[in-house]
Formats: C-alpha cells, sequence, structure tokens
C-alpha cells in the first residue's frame, strides 16, 4: 500500500498566532503580522492631519499680515507658497494612509479567507451534514468582503478623522488657552453620543448579517434543487420565499440607514462651529485675540467637519466587520473537534473488519445503528440489504470514521478505527456513495481524484476495469471531457462505474460500494456487474444491493432492520432460518 501523503492536519501555519476567543481579539491577531503597515497608516493619518491644520493657521497669519496699519504684502507670496508645498506634501501622506488601508484590508481578507477553507476542510461530516451550504458561502464570500471594508475604508477613515479632531487641541492654545473649551465640549458629547450610537447599532448590523446568510441559504437551495423545483412547478412558490427573505435583508438595512439617519453628530457640529466663534469673537472684543487668530481658529474648527460626517457610516462599516467577524469566528470555532489522530496507526492494512456492539446516532436524532457485531474476514465480500432508512449508509460510515461511533468499537485489522492515523484510515477504505459526486473537471482528473499523480495509461487500465472506458470514448474529447457541474452529463450508472474506476486506480483495502440505484437496462446492468465483481476482487468489500444476484454470492450476508441486525449468514444459511430473508428471493 503507499505511504500516506495527505497532511495530517488541515491548519495555517501561523494557526498560533490567532487568538480566537472574541473578534476583536481575533482581528488584532491577524493585524499583528502587518505592525508596519499600521505604522505607515498612521504616520499618514497624522501627517495628512497637521498638514491640513497648517492652512487655517497660515491663513491666519496672512491676516494678520494684511489687517496691520501698514499691511506688508511681500509675506504673501512666500505664505502662499508653503500652502501649495505643504499641500502637496499632503497628498503624498494621504496616500500612504489610504494605500497602507487597503493592502492591510486586502492582506486581511485572503489571510481569513484561508483560514477559513482550511479550517472547514479539517471539520468533520457532522459538523458539514448540520450546517447549510449557502450560510457557510454567505460567510465565506460576503463576511470576509466585509471584514475588508472594516478595514478600507472603515478603519482608514476612523483614524484619519480622529487625527482631525485631535488637531484644533494641538493648534488652539497657540491663539488663546481658553479657546480649548469648544473642541472639549465637542469631543465630550462626539464620543457620548458615538458610543450610545454604536451600541444600537451592532445588534442591527448583526441582524443585517444574518438574514443576509439565511437569504443566501435559501437561494443556494433552491438553485441546487432546481431541478425539483420546476419538476414540481413551484417556482412562483420560491420567488415568493425568496423575496420575504430578501424583503427581511431589505428592512434590516433600512432600520440601519435609519439609525444612521438619526445620529446627532451633525447637529453637535453646527452648535460647535457656532459656539467657538462667538467664543473667539469676544475674545477678539475684549482684545485678548487678533483677527487672525480669530480667522485661524475658526478655521481649525471646520477640521472637526470631517470626524463628523465619517462618523455616520465609517463607525457602521466597522461594527458591519465585527459583526461579520464574529460569524466567521463562530463557523471557524464551532465543533473541531475531530480527531485527526496525527500519531495513530498508520501500517499497511490487510482489510478485516469487525464491530463490536456499536450503537450511533446522529446529533440530532434517535439511534440509526443498535448493538451491532459481526466479523468479516479479509478479502470477503459482504452484502448489506434493508428497507430504506434502515441506516446500512449510517452502517458502513463508521468504518472509514466520516461519523464517529456513539459506543462499541469498530476495528479494522484488529485495531480500534480512533486508533489508526485518519489519513492512513482513509486513504485505504474507499467508499462509493450512494449519490456519487462528480466536480466539474475532466473525467480523467475525476477518476484520478484520490490519486492525482497517476498517468493517463493508469487511469485508461482503471477505467477499462470498471467497464467505464468504451461510454467515455464516445465522448468527443474522451477522457478530457469536463463533467458539468453535479455530474448532469452522465447518467447514474455511467457515474456508478466512473466511481469503480477511481477505486480501482487507489487500489483500496477496502471497499464499500453504497449501490442503491434499482434496476437499470440489462446491458448495462451486465456491465455494472461485472465491474463490480473486478472491484471485489482481491479485498474486503462492502456492498449495499438489492441486487439478488450480488446478495446470492456474497460470502456473507446482513440482513439490516431498523438499526439492528435482523439476520445474519450466508444465502445458504439464511435461506433456511431466516423467513424475512427467503420472501426477498420468493417475491
Ligand atoms: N439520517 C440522519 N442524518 C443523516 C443521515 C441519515 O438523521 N445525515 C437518518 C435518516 C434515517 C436513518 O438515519 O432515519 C438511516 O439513514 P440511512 O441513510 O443510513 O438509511 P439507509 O441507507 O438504510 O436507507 P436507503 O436505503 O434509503 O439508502
Ligand atoms: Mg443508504
Amino acid at each position: 500500500m503507499s505511504t500516506v501523503s495527505i497532511p495530517a492536519e488541515f491548519t495555517l501555519h501561523r494557526k498560533n498566532l490567532f487568538n480566537r476567543t472574541t473578534a476583536p481579539r481575533w482581528i488584532a491577531s491577524h493585524i499583528r503580522p502587518y505592525l508596519w503597515i499600521v505604522v505607515m497608516l498612521v504616520v499618514g493619518a497624522i501627517g495628512n492631519a497637521a498638514l491640513a491644520a497648517y492652512v487655517p493657521v497660515l491663513t491666519g497669519d496672512a491676516f494678520n499680515a494684511m489687517t496691520q496699519p501698514k499691511p506688508d504684502t511681500s509675506v504673501l507670496l512666500p505664505l502662499a507658497l508653503t500652502i501649495g508645498i505643504s499641500q502637496i506634501i499632503r497628498g503624498v501622506l494621504q496616500l500612504g494612509r489610504n494605500f497602507g488601508a487597503e493592502l492591510l484590508a486586502q492582506h486581511m481578507e485572503r489571510d481569513i479567507r484561508d483560514e477559513l477553507y482550511l479550517s472547514l476542510l479539517g471539520k468533520s461530516m457532522t459538523f458539514h451534514s448540520l450546517q447549510p451550504v449557502g450560510d457557510t458561502m454567505a460567510r465565506s464570500t460576503n463576511d470576509v468582503r466585509e471584514v475588508n471594508y472594516m478595514f478600507s475604508p472603515g478603519v482608514n477613515l476612523v483614524v484619519g478623522s480622529f487625527m482631525f479632531l485631535v488637531m484644533p487641541f494641538l493648534a488652539a492654545p497657540r491663539y488663546h488657552p481658553s479657546l480649548l473649551l469648544t473642541p472639549t465640549i465637542f469631543a465630550i458629547i462626539y464620543f457620548i453620543a458615538l458610543a450610545r450610537y454604536l451600541k444600537t447599532l451592532a445588534p442591527i448590523t448583526d441582524e443585517v448579517r444574518a438574514t443576509f446568510g439565511d437569504m443566501n441559504t435559501h437561494l443556494s437551495e433552491s438553485l441546487d434543487g432546481v431541478e425539483i423545483v420546476k419538476g414540481s412547478a413551484q417556482e412562483v412558490a420560491e420567488v415568493d420565499r425568496f423575496v420575504s427573505n430578501a424583503r427581511r435583508v431589505r428592512d434590516a438595512f433600512v432600520r440601519q440607514g435609519d439609525l444612521e439617519g438619526r445620529y446627532i453628530a451633525m447637529l453637535i457640529l453646527g452648535a460647535a462651529y457656532a459656539g467657538g466663534l462667538t467664543h473667539a469673537l469676544l475674545l477678539f472684543r475684549a482684545g485678548e485675540i487678533d483677527l487672525g487668530a480669530v480667522i485661524a481658529y475658526f478655521g481649525l474648527l471646520q477640521l472637526l467637519g470631517f470626524p463628523t460626517f465619517t462618523s455616520t457610516w465609517a463607525y457602521s462599516q466597522i461594527s458591519s466587520g465585527l459583526s461579520s467577524a464574529r460569524r466567521i469566528l463562530e463557523l471557524i470555532n464551532r465543533e473541531t473537534h475531530l480527531d485527526q489522530n496525527a500519531a495513530g496507526l498508520t501500517s499497511a492494512m490487510s482489510g478485516e473488519v469487525e464491530f463490536r456492539n456499536v450503537s450511533f446516532a446522529y446529533p440530532t436524532g434517535d439511534p440509526v445503528v443498535q448493538d451491532v457485531s459481526f466479523k468479516v474476514k479479509q478479502g470477503q465480500t459482504v452484502a448489506i440489504v434493508g428497507q430504506t432508512g434502515a441506516g446500512k449508509t449510517s452502517l458502513v460510515k463508521l468504518i472509514n470514521r466520516t461519523y464517529d461511533i456513539t459506543s462499541g468499537q469498530v476495528l479494522v485489522d484488529g485495531v480500534d478505527v480512533r486508533e489508526w492515523n485518519l489519513a492512513s484510515l482513509r486513504s485505504q477504505i474507499s467508499i462509493i456513495e450512494q449519490d456519487i459526486f462528480l466536480f466539474s473537471r475532466s473525467l480523467s482528473d475525476n477518476i484520478a481524484f484520490g490519486k492525482p499523480e497517476a498517468d493517463r495509461d493508469e487511469i485508461i487500465s482503471a477505467s477499462k476495469a470498471a467497464q467505464a472506458d468504451d461510454f467515455i470514448h464516445d465522448f468527443d474529447q474522451g477522457y478530457d471531457t469536463v463533467v458539468g457541474e453535479r455530474g448532469v452529463t452522465l447518467s447514474g450508472g455511467q457515474r456508478q462505474r466512473i466511481a469503480l474506476a477511481r477505486a480501482f486506480l487507489t487500489d483500496p483495502r477496502i471497499l464499500v460500494l453504497d449501490d442503491s440505484t434499482s434496476a437499470i437496462d440489462s446491458a448495462t446492468e451486465d456491465k455494472i456487474q461485472r465491474a463490480i465483481s473486478n472491484a471485489a476482487r482481491g479485498r474486503t468489500t462492502f456492498i449495499i444491493t438489492h441486487r439478488l444476484s450480488q446478495i446470492r454470492w456474497a460470502d456473507l450476508i446482513i440482513v439490516f432492520r431498523k438499526g439492528k441486525i435482523a439476520a445474519i449468514g450466508t444465502h445458504d444459511e439464511l435461506m433456511k432460518t431466516s423467513e424475512a430473508y427467503s420472501r426477498i428471493f420468493r417475491e
């Protein structure tokens, strides 16, 4: 058996750097590798704000020069030049700030996407069967994107505008210490209003993200099931459901907009202009400051406009980003205990399988396998028969730990499957599912899925053994034919043979064939029969089937009923002892 090449853990190398306790800490731990970008962003923001404040200061100086009893026009040109040059430098700094924010945002998006994708691949089937695909898609596309927007423009504008808020504090005392009054009162009210705004905003942005996820879930499900939607003429009903989901998203957005609209920041900005100007004029009348100072001060107050304008939506962008980060983190943190057992057994398997008092229940339901015990020798073929819903598929999925049992023991080669290295266990067991999934790639890529390094000759001989070579040649592009999504261009019987070819190529020690497809035309039936008996040769094989001929030549037959073994033995034994079994053959 080939050595195991599957990585034992689907995790990022930088994994330990990420703090996954809360969304803000998690985001912070993602920023840490890019501190230099943060420095660039902050330096750009400080420089930009300082040079923006420089303009009213210089304007005030120019006014003073002109309003003297004997106006001094010689200072005007140098002042104008200084303003011009300083604003060019400011442009460069602003570019640095914007560029830094954009760079940071893109890095965040990429890193979070990597982390999320790897985490999703590493999760157990129990997780995936409970988590709707549409919701996962919404989180891994739109929510990741929201985190990007949180940095650019979100953080960019918040940091940039915060520096504008600071500037009047630095420059106003130059004219008169009491001029700090207006910026101080403004800042206090600004932050109180902001805190209250953000507090009411957070649940609404959470709701916007959640309704969006629901809408996506429904959309992806109805596209996935579009055949049944059309087949049962339910288009109108599905559209109605979509519209009502879309309406909930819209309503949530409107509530967010409404709240943003009621935010009082603009009101306090107006009050600050009026109050500050009055204050400066009073000082001027008292002879405490000159006219240039009044002009400069009023110009400095204008700087408060930037934090005010941006605060309505830059902070809500951050709030949305945090809501999204929470949703992504929740997905990453949920149920991670798929034990890969990297240190477990990795030896070549011979294929003996034993179930000892095995019980199993899906997390949400009643037991579907109850106290099942049987033993299969290496190389034997086992047929599992039973009514729909009996638990046949569930039973065989316990062998390769697609699901972990609730109690008892499943042993392969006498070793508990949980003692095996998971990758080693799975690479030596092949399960051909009831519902065979083909990727939208070429047929040869689909066949070589479990062994990507296989060359064309190997692929062709596997296909021949699986009786697939003939029909593959009927396609114009042969092995390079690209499968339409979900295998729509292949019939059930063809898909089954592609899956068998996969199994021939990986040459597993244990093969499980969940073949619940009922009668196909007899020519195809014949081919599939031949393919299956080829595949069963030389390995332990479990076949879930309704085909009497296959059941008859099995070494062991398990009649499964409501999660329990109703009868077990060879064909001859069961014909004598089991009424239920012999009834199948009498019908
Ligand atoms: N079940 C569940 N969650 C899943 C899969 C199945 O709760 N992800 C439930 C549905 C059935 C029971 O488990 O009540 C047994 O399902 P199986 O798919 O194991 O049943 P079979 O394979 O025997 O049925 P079929 O012949 O239809 O394939
Ligand atoms: Mg089944």
